[in-house]
């Protein structure tokens, strides 16, 4: 693909490469004529998985798709990338992205996803790229925490709820910071949830609609979740990568917020997904003996299992993104009712492609 789009003379670097909008933003960038850059971790098996149909070998002389070695807590390495890459634009996706897990390792989070942006933004000083390198921040819904106002925007005041939430908020403000104090074009993107047939299969709606596929196959019995009250405003991360990108080609660095401006409830989401494959759901119980049962069979198909609640949870999240029609032309396109009916679809061609391949 992107060998034969002509080169726009920019180079990306993206961290977090091997995560889902690392590869979303990475086909963007790249069919747009960037050579990108990416940070990738050591692991003993592939992580490699999201960008592989975009990998090219690195032997072929013109690779416009560059992977590194790296990690976000360790400092020497992301000076000497950005030295090696010299970039136009630095987008910093790489993180521990799991709210609940940041519970079990809090100190890694915060440095992993706090400090960690600090020292990218330390290597853009060191190495006196303050005026050609732009930086796009990873901010989160998750800043709002603790109701405070609805929908939420940019002006919204902001009450983390878990570690991952405290190591973000110290990003974004240190983004704000070396903006006003350096006069670098370092710019937050408060995205809420976004979603894809690449979402991280603990999330929450990848968890469903894998369990879903793999009970309409028979190779599952059951679905266990946490807590199903909560809302999200859910949108489909290919389109919020668009965003990103946008944010960083405005003259002015400044911060948005991504949203679609609907909120849903888990519960909702649940029942769609079900409804994919021609189950229709009907609850029974409340709090932790709630239970989904399947009207025609009568079969159990969703329990609550208390182990995937949170110590403190976020109820409920629902966006504003006028900014970002305003400002950015950016909107939303897929509605989260169709996002989840690509997501159920998804899981179960890799479901059948699974079965073909077990019984050959
Ligand atoms: P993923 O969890 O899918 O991807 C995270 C990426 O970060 C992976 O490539 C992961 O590598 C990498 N990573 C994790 N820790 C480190 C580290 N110490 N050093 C280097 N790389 C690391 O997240 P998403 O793609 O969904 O999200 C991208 C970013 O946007 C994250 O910062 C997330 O917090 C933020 N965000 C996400 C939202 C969403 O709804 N998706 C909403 C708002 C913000 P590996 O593949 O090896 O694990
Ligand atoms: P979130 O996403 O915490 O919003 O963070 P997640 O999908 O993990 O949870 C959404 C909501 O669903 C509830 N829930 C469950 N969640 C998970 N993971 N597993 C379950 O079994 C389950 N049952 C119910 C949760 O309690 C929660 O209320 C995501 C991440 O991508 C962050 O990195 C990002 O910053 C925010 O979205 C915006």
């Amino acid at each position: 693909m992107s060998v034969q789009v002509p080169s726009n003379g920019k180079v990306a670097l993206i961290t977090g490469v091997t995560g889902q909008d690392g590869a979303y933003l990475s086909e963007l960038l790249l069919s747009q004529g960037y050579v990108v850059h990416g940070i990738k971790r050591r692991s003993s098996s592939f992580n490699t998985g999201r960008i592989e149909h975009i990998y090219q070998d690195p032997h072929e002389g013109d690779a416009r798709f560059i992977l590194h070695y790296g990690d976000m807590t360790d400092s020497t390495n992301l000076i000497r990338v950005v030295q090696q890459c010299q970039p136009d634009e630095i987008y910093n996706l790489a993180a521990q992205s799991h709210v609940q897990v940041s519970f079990e390792t809090p100190e890694y989070t915060a440095n992993a996803d706090a400090i960690g942006a600090l020292r990218l933004l330390e290597a853009i000083r060191i190495l006196g790229l303050e005026k050609k390198t732009r930086f796009y921040q990873a901010s989160t819904s998750e800043l709002y925490g603790l109701v405070q106002e609805v929908p939420q925007s940019e002006t919204t005041p902001f009450y983390p709820r878990s570690p991952y939430a405290a190591a973000k908020l110290y990003a974004y403000w240190i983004v704000v910071n070396y903006r006003e104090a350096y006069g670098m074009h370092a710019s937050n993107g408060i995205l809420f949830n976004h979603e894809s047939p690449l979402r991280g299969e603990t999330f929450v709606t990848r968890k469903i609609t894998r369990a879903v596929a793999a009970i309409s196959h028979g190779k599952q019995q059951k679905l266990y979740l946490g807590n199903l009250d909560a809302k999200r405003d859910w949108g489909h991360a290919r389109e919020y990568v668009r965003g990103m990108w946008l944010i960083l080609q405005q003259e002015t660095a400044d911060d948005y917020v991504l949203a679609t401006g609907e909120t849903t409830e888990v519960r909702k989401f649940v029942e769609w997904a079900f409804e994919d494959v021609g189950l229709h759901l009907e609850w029974r119980g409340s709090g932790v003996d709630e239970k989904g049962y399947d009207k025609a069979s009568g079969r159990c198909l969703v329990e609550v299992d208390p182990r995937y609640f949170r110590p403190t949870e976020v109820d409920l999240l629902i966006g504003n993104p006028k900014k970002a029609h305003e400002k950015l032309g950016w909107t939303h396109e897929t509605s989260v009712r169709d996002l989840c009916r690509e997501m159920v679809q998804e899981d179960l061609k890799v479901m059948q492609t699974a079965t073909v391949m077990k019984e050959a």
